[in-house]
């Protein structure tokens, strides 16, 4: 027992007197003093550590300032990165422009730009201070990362410099719980991607579920990208902040339930508004989401089926329940997500722009087979 606490309190010693812990930000915390770790595809926590030490405090500064100036583009990266890592993994193909851009096709047709040009500005960044050692597809996990980071529910225990200017306070000053770490948000990646050569086929692209979808619809199309329903269920979670078009969940309308009809009522007096994801805490990470499920809140068709499969109301539950639950396992699962290279992790390092391959000033015109061949 003795030498237990003796133990920990050495350990609490040395947290507190870790340079990394107690002077620098929260950005260099332990995640990037830990010894590097390989995982599959050569993808390693701590992969920049020689070739661009100050990759994770370039990228943040950026968009912490962007997300609190418009609190939108933290669920605009969001949106983005799950776009880019589904079809055929994490490889920026979501951002390549020209003919058989994924961006023209219809599940991309409202990803935001302004997110999109985000990835860029950060790019051009981090390539001046450390030259063309990092991937477009590396700066959108860490961008999205460091988003989810601002929009987290606990921002007000936040130890860092985070403004709160555009957070409701009441959300903002809750209690961080004993035992809750601000590592549930700020989350460790394995980096190391390659950016594609062309855009994924629009196949693969078309993989990505519709708002209609059912739920055994959704539980196979993730499985088939290796994801449990457990995973589904918590990065739907993502659902607690952004917005939607009316023409994504019009299919509800006729639906006899009184979320349905206000939904229906909302978009007849304005077609063009945007409903929020979350109608309760629409622009704070939390579990508010599956809190809504189970009282029929959810917006989409594939939102609200989940609380009614065998396989997955348990986890809508459980999530509801216990938000340090959701926490890590949103985490957990988008690491699980941002690790998917289903054709291994090849490619290159986008020089000139994450919106073009090296090669061409546009993309390629070749079409599925054009890819097939460089995969
Ligand atoms: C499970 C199946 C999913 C379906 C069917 C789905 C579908 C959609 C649709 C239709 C929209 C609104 C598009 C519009 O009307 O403009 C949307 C928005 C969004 N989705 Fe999903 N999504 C799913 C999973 C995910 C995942 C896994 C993530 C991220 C981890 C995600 C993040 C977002 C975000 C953040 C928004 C709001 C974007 C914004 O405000 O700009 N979604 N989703
Ligand atoms: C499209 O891309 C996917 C994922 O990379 C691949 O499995 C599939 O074979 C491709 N399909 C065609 C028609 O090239
Ligand atoms: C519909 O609009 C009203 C008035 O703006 C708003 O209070 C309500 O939350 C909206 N309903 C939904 C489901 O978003
Ligand atoms: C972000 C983006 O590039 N969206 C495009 C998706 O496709 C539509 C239709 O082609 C374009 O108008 C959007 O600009």
């Amino acid at each position: 027992m003795a030498s237990s606490r003796a133990i920990l309190a050495m350990g609490l010693l040395a947290a507190v007197l870790s340079p990394a812990l107690s002077k620098r930000s929260f950005i260099s915390m332990p995640a990037d003093v830990s010894s590097p770790v390989t995982l599959a595809n050569g993808l390693s926590y701590g992969y920049h550590a020689n070739s661009c030490p100050q990759l994770q405090d370039i990228v943040w500064p950026i968009v912490e300032s962007a997300v609190l100036g418009e609190v939108a583009i933290a669920a605009g990266l969001l949106r983005i990165f799950f776009h880019d890592c589904f079809p055929q993994g994490c490889d920026a193909s979501v951002l390549l422009t020209g003919p058989n851009s994924e961006r023209d096709l219809p599940p991309n047709q409202t990803l935001q730009p302004r997110a999109m040009q985000l990835i860029e500005d950060v790019r051009v960044k981090v390539h001046a201070a450390c030259g063309a050692t990092v991937s477009c597809a590396d700066i959108i996990a860490l961008a999205t990362r460091d988003a989810v980071f601002v929009v987290r529910a606990h921002v007000g225990r936040c130890s860092c410099t985070v403004q709160q200017k555009h957070l409701p306070t009441s959300l903002a000053k809750e209690p961080m719980q004993a035992g809750e770490s601000e590592m549930f948000y700020f989350y460790d990646l394995p980096l190391g991607r390659f950016d594609s050569l062309e855009p994924a086929n629009s196949s693969a692209v078309f993989d990505l579920p519709q708002s209609t979808a059912d739920a055994n619809t959704l539980i196979n199309v993730f499985k088939s990208r290796n994801l449990e329903p457990i995973d589904l269920v918590a990065l739907s979670g993502a659902h607690t902040v952004g917005k939607a078009q009316c023409s994504s969940f019009n299919n509800r309308f006729s639906e006899d339930a009184d979320f349905a009809r206000r939904l229906a009522a909302n978009c007849s007096s304005d077609p063009n508004r945007l409903q929020d994801l979350d109608v309760e805490t629409p622009i704070v990470l939390d579990n508010q989401y599956f809190k809504n499920l189970m009282e029929g809140k959810g917006v989409f068709t594939s939102d609200q089926v989940l609380i009614s499969d065998g396989r997955t109301d348990w986890a809508v539950k459980g999530l509801a329940e216990n938000k340090y639950w959701f926490y890590s396992q949103f985490r957990d699962s988008l690491v699980k997500l941002s690790q998917y290279q289903p054709g291994g992790n090849v490619g290159e390092i986008r020089r000139n722009s994450c919106f073009t391959p090296n090669g061409q000033s546009i993309p390629a015109t070749a079409g599925d087979e054009g890819f097939a061949a460089s995969a």
